[in-house]
């Protein structure tokens, strides 16, 4: 039972004091999720007891997901890290032993500093989205790293492929606002299990299910999503971009096109006629492994809503991103709605993500004039399992210190198993910060206790909806966990480091980054959020053009694109790993690995509750792809391709469409049967645009285990 809070009073930060009144504080999640819910974390005695929802926030209308119902439980795990430790054993075994702050900020400044002596690009940052935060995402580590000189990383490991596709056709990306979602008359999930990934959109969906919306499912699974969906299109993985050619081949084909909207905001229609003359419903349907009358159903479905004036919602994702023509597809995605005027209806049009919106000043936040004109290299996080594995040579400094911070890149960088191997050198230094002895951790020569979201303040931009959420920290730190952005502080000053930025507390370089968009942070703090754009969501961003590109319209035809070596003009890019190709005759198999449902990434696999919800290392396949194999429902199996394999559990179910098998993601891997997860089979080859990662592109084959 939890105490009665109703009548608790909202405070800003929760002292300790020891009265057993019940507080609560303003918190924001922190997880890598579109949602980014407001959180009031109730706190007695300065111990939180309960995170719960803001009722009060508009998109996280009053409930959290499971995960972070049970923050409180990941925050006093047992296994958190709650001193700084060296490492006694091998690398990779995980014994460490405790050390002193002093010692462990002393061993790694001198470490790093006799590197930098060299050439400080020898010393590479890997951080990603464990916590979205302002201030210990990237606020003073990259104060640090500039100062440093260090390698720079290309953090495209999720959203590049996409964010670079979107931008040639639309520009940066302004979604639909989730506040209207409800209102939309057709919704369909591109490449996208709500369910699990972006649950507060799914419930808005569903209230407009029940105000009569239609809702397709565009995946080759049949997830939690596409179950509940009116229509499922189960294709091959990698294969939307011939499917929207497809669909665009069909809307003009059967004059479903809005040509005012065309005409007035779009560039490269004719262009963008011929190529998909080429892309007829039954050759679109073989590339996809689909029906032809399924592209037909949707091609009409999509353009007679949006011709009846109601709202044509695109909620695409990362599913679609995450093969060779991963950019691609979300370029060819986003010309729809311009074709068939989807953006005049504020519930229509598309949503990818909404990180263009507000104006955070990144420079006032990471100081880039402390590089002081040097122009480090750029190491790429997909392709680190090679980067780590390579020797000195005319054209690369071999990576001499790893620095690791809100990632787990032993567990989710493809082709782990060089990974693995990388992080295993012997004459590599890698520090740690951490929650958990990850699988990361497990490599580390020092590990770092970092603090929770509720031990530290910060502010979170989303990229689902419109507001800027506020952190307070609401308990003190446990055992001697320090905040990122502290540590990174009392490195430099280890370091020698005088510059004044270093003295910023987290709030001031919060302020920084938010003053410029014109968020007063004392305001938002008193609130919890902040409006990060002045539209309001009633209003149809685009109804009326004004796209953010270089024409100011809708970009068919890309100059841009053209200027970067890629067709000018949608097209359709065959997997990496083709299911029809020569690779095939050894593993036919296309495997993909999204999301579970009770982890978020790989965090929170090791919270026994939702490990245990979770189940074990699973993968689904077809009843017909068993049976060619003699692996029954139940069964261990081993999964395997050229670069590794991995034992797990097999699930016979026609959720997977033939040929394609599911491994739900991503398990700690010491967690695993045999050590070793869906990363050992995926590979570092990379996407179209961004040079992003292709983890579901990727062939595989499985035999029984006996
Ligand atoms: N519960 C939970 N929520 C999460 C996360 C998590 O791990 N767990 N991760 C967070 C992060 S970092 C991200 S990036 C987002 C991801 O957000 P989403 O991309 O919405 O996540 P998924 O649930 O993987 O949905 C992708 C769907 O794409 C399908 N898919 C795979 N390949 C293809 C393909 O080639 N084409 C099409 N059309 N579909 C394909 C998969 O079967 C899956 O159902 O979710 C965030 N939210
Ligand atoms: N096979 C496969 N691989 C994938 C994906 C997939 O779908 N399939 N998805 C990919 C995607 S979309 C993404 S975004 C990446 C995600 O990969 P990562 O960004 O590495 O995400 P997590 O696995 O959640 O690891 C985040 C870590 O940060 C730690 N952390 C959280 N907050 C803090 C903090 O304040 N300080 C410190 N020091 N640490 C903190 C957490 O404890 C956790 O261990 O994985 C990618 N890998
Ligand atoms: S993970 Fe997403 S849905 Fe869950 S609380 Fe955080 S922001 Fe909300
Ligand atoms: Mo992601």
């Amino acid at each position: 039972m939890m105490p009665d809070s109703s009548s608790a009073p909202t405070v800003t930060s929760a002292d300790a004091a020891a009265d057993g009144v019940v507080r609560r504080v303003h918190a924001a999640c922190p997880h890598d999720c579109p949602d980014t819910c407001a959180m009031l974390v109730q706190v007695r005695d300065g111990v939180a007891i309960r995170v719960g929802a803001d009722p009060d926030h508009r998109p996280t209308a009053g409930a959290l997901c499971t995960k972070v119902s049970r923050y409180v439980e990941r925050t006093y795990h047992p296994d958190r890290l709650l001193h700084p430790m060296k490492r006694t054993g091998a690398k990779g075994e995980g014994r460490f032993e405790r050390i002193a702050w002093d010692e462990a900020l002393d061993t790694i400044a001198s470490r790093l500093t006799a590197i930098a002596a060299l050439d400080a690009e020898r010393i590479v940052p890997y951080s990603y989205a464990g916590t979205m935060g302002l201030v210990q995402g990237e606020g003073m580590a990259q104060r640090f790293f500039n100062r440093l000189g260090a390698s720079r990383l290309h953090r495209n490991i999720c959203a590049e492929a996409g964010t670079v596709g979107y931008q040639y056709t639309l520009g940066p990306r302004f979604g639909t606002d989730i506040e209207r979602v409800q209102d939309a008359k057709l919704i369909v999930f591109w490449g996208a299990n709500a369910i699990a990934s972006s649950l507060h959109f799914w419930s808005r969906a569903q209230e407009a299910r029940r105000n009569g919306a239609r809702l397709i499912a565009i995946d080759p699974y049949r997830s939690l999503t596409a179950e509940k969906c009116h229509d499922h299109i189960a294709l091959l993985p990698g294969t939307d971009s011939a499917l929207a050619l497809g669909l665009m081949h069909v809307l003009i084909r059967d004059g479903l096109i809005d040509d005012d909207y065309v005409a007035r905001h779009t560039i490269g229609f004719d262009d963008l006629k011929t190529r998909v003359a080429d892309f007829p419903p039954e050759r679109v349907a073989s590339l996809c492994g689909i029906e032809a009358a399924e592209v037909e159903m949707l091609a009409h479905e999509y353009g007679t809503v949006a011709r009846r004036g109601d709202g044509a919602l695109i909620r695409v994702n990362y599913g679609v991103q995450r093969a060779a023509g991963g950019g691609m597809a979300v370029r060819n995605v986003t010309c729809l709605p311009a074709l068939v005027g989807a953006f005049r209806h504020a519930a229509g049009g598309v949503l990818l993500s909404t990180s263009a919106a507000g104006s955070i000043d990144r420079k006032a936040v990471e100081r880039p004039d402390l590089l002081a004109g040097r122009t480090p290299r750029t190491i790429n996080m997909t392709t680190i399992g090679d980067d780590l594995l390579r020797a000195d040579g005319p054209t690369f400094a071999k990576i001499d210190a790893l620095i690791v911070y809100n990632s787990n890149p032993v567990a989710i960088a493809p082709d782990s198993r060089r990974v693995a191997a990388g992080f295993a050198r012997e004459d590599l230094f890698t520090v740690v910060l951490e929650h958990f002895q990850t699988d990361t951790a497990d490599y580390a020569d020092i590990l770092l206790p970092a603090t929770t979201q509720l031990e530290h303040f910060d502010v979170v931009k989303p990229y689902g909806h419109y507001d800027l959420m506020i952190n307070e920290r609401a308990i003190e730190p446990l055992g001697e966990a320090r905040p990122n952005a502290r540590i990174f502080a009392a490195l430099a000053k280890r370091m020698g480091y005088d510059d004044a930025c270093f003295d910023d507390d987290d709030e001031t370089i919060a302020r920084a980054g938010v003053a410029t968009g014109g968020i007063d942070l004392e305001a938002a703090r008193a609130r919890g959020w902040a409006r990060l754009t002045p539209l309001d969501p009633g209003v149809a961003r685009f109804a009326d053009g004004g796209f953010p590109t270089p024409s100011g319209k809708v970009e068919f035809r890309s100059e841009a694109a053209a200027a970067a070596g890629l067709d000018p003009l949608p097209a359709y890019i065959a997997p990496h790993e083709d299911t029809r190709g020569a690779l095939a005759s050894r593993y036919p198999l296309a495997m993909i690995s999204p999301p579970a449902r009770n982890f978020l990434n790989s965090t929170f696999v090791n919270v026994a509750s939702l490990r245990s919800t979770e189940g074990e290392p699973r993968l689904d396949l077809h009843p017909d792809d068993a049976v060619a194999r003699g692996i029954g429902d139940g069964s261990p199996v081993r999964v395997f391709n050229d670069r590794g394999s991995m034992r797990l559990k097999a699930r016979v179910t026609d959720r997977a469409r033939r040929g394609v098998v599911v491994a739900p993601s991503i398990w700690w891997k010491k967690l695993s049967p045999d050590g070793c997860n869906a990363n050992e089979l995926t590979s570092q080859a990379v996407t179209d645009m961004g040079r992003a990662p292709t983890f579901y592109d990727c062939l595989v084959e499985i035999e029984p285990v006996r």
